[in-house]
């Protein structure tokens, strides 16, 4: 007992010596070792959460990009603008979809391109990239004609002038007993009264109510009129209490305007004097059935750098640019080259746009894994095809927006049917252009169920 009380003291007393230089420096080396991990770790957090802030920037880009992009072709050729045209003859490769009505490609852009072909103070468009042009009334509504049989008064609401290529058409707010139409779109581009406005040449599309594949583009010419219709019913569609609404009378013209060579390529039968007047005079005798604004936009990479020289860094932005239809004048000033650059998304280096057709009469556009599939620009070797439009793909490639010096991304061999090449001559893989982090995003689009019309249905 007494034994074990000495040692039990002698060893508190031990403890009393506190510690020894060796367990002072070993602890000291933990502690350090301790710090030093616990500082990685935070240090090895913080990039990793400052690498996924830029990689979800960039990817939100990308979804951005692609979502607008696929909106609008979902609703290429709204408003009877057939996809591709069923007469025209495919000719040669460039442009590569000249039978393209709704949908058209300029594909893999040379050196020093421009957005409008040839004009030098037009956005610069991305060497090897893609222009996608997509046309229908995408953003208007499409309305309702029928007063084109004439009324009991011998009064008819489409009309074509005794030149046989000019005429007007009446849009009523009331289509039919109880069923109202919202014309406020129309009417804010056509009420000359409206202060600042300006007359816009635009183009407008009418179907037939024989056939709705049968339909011609026009341009909108000067003095329409509000509520002065001849056959429309008066409602009260401005909610002044008074029922004195009736509709918009447009005047249009297909000959001798600023755009109209340009619309009547895009109808069917062209730009004979002779073939407008034949196309009028048909549709006089079958009646409307519908008319729409059309409207065409073109995305494409811009390069935004200031100084565009040969060995500047290159500042890719994915642009959407408005343009009277199948013209080379910007919408709506045709001397404002600058409404060309709405951004969409930044550091979209790259885009791609590929296409299915039906060659075979199955249904299907088939993709196999060589130049001999359903699919132009999806391969360096495709030739132009001739089948039913079906598929659609748009590919981005899209970059971090700051270099990471540590970094080197893993090489990209290409895209669709651009290849990106390696060393450094590439665009896509040289050192510099590789401490970004990059991502490539896809979306296919049916354009199976393209060709029917939505309409316009009003308050
Ligand atoms: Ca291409
Ligand atoms: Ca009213
Ligand atoms: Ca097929
Ligand atoms: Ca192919």
């Amino acid at each position: 007992m007494e034994r074990m009380k000495r040692s039990f003291f002698s060893c508190l007393r031990r403890d009393e010596r506190g510690f020894t230089l060796i367990e002072m420096t070993v602890s000291l080396v933990v502690m350090m070792e301790i710090l030093i991990a616990a500082f990685l770790v935070f240090e090895s957090n913080r990039r990793l959460s400052h690498v996924q802030t830029a990689v979800a920037e960039m990817q939100q880009s990308l979804r951005i990009g692609q979502h607008d992009m696929v909106r609008l072709v979902r609703m290429a050729g709204r408003g009877g603008l057939p996809l591709q045209d069923p007469n025209q003859a495919i000719a040669t490769p460039e442009p590569p979809i000249p039978f393209g009505l709704g949908l058209l490609v300029r594909n893999d852009i040379g050196a020093n391109e421009h957005i409008v072909v040839a004009n030098t103070t037009s956005p610069r468009v991305i060497e090897g990239t893609d222009v996608l042009t997509v046309r229908g009334s995408l953003n208007n509504p499409v309305y309702i004609i029928d007063r084109d049989k004439p009324n009991a008064g011998g009064l008819r609401g489409f009309n074509v002038n005794a030149d046989g290529v000019s005429g007007s058409i009446e849009v009523c707010y009331q289509v039919a007993a109880g069923l109202e139409q919202d014309l406020s779109a129309l009417v804010e581009l056509l009420d000359s009264t409206q202060p600042g406005y300006t007359f816009r040449p635009e183009s407008l599309i009418m179907v037939s109510s024989f056939d709705d594949r049968d339909y011609a583009v026009v341009e909108l010419a000067p003095g329409s009129t509000l509520n002065a219709s001849n056959t429309c019913a008066a409602i009260d569609a401005d909610n002044d209490g008074t029922p004195d609404d009736t509709g918009v009378t447009i005047n249009f013209i297909s000959d001798g305007g600023l755009h109209t060579p340009a619309y009547n390529e895009i109808s069917p039968g062209g730009d004979s004097t002779a073939e407008i007047q034949a196309r009028l005079a048909r549709f006089l005798s079958e009646g409307l059935s519908y008319i729409g604004v059309l409207e065409e936009y073109r995305y494409y990479v811009r390069d935004d750098a200031t100084n565009p020289a040969s060995t500047h860094e290159i500042q890719p932005v994915l642009t959407r640019s408005r343009f009277y239809p199948n013209t080379e004048s910007p919408y709506p000033d045709i001397a404002d080259f600058e409404s060309l650059r709405v951004d969409i998304a930044e550091n979209v280096f790259d885009l791609q746009i590929a296409i299915g057709f039906d060659t075979d009469g199955d249904g299907d556009a088939d993709e196999g894994p060589d130049a001999a599939d359903e699919w132009i620009f999806n391969d360096p070797g495709d030739v132009q095809l001739n089948g039913t439009l079906r598929s659609l793909r748009i590919s981005t490639l899209v970059r971090t927006d700051r270099p990471d010096n540590k970094y080197q991304a893993p090489i990209w061999f290409g895209l669709e049917d651009r290849v990106y090449g390696t060393g450094a001559t590439s665009a896509i893989n040289n050192d510099e252009a590789r401490k970004y982090r990059r991502r490539v995003l896809r979306s296919d689009v049916s354009l199976r169920n393209n060709f029917q019309i939505p309409l316009a249905v009003g308050p």
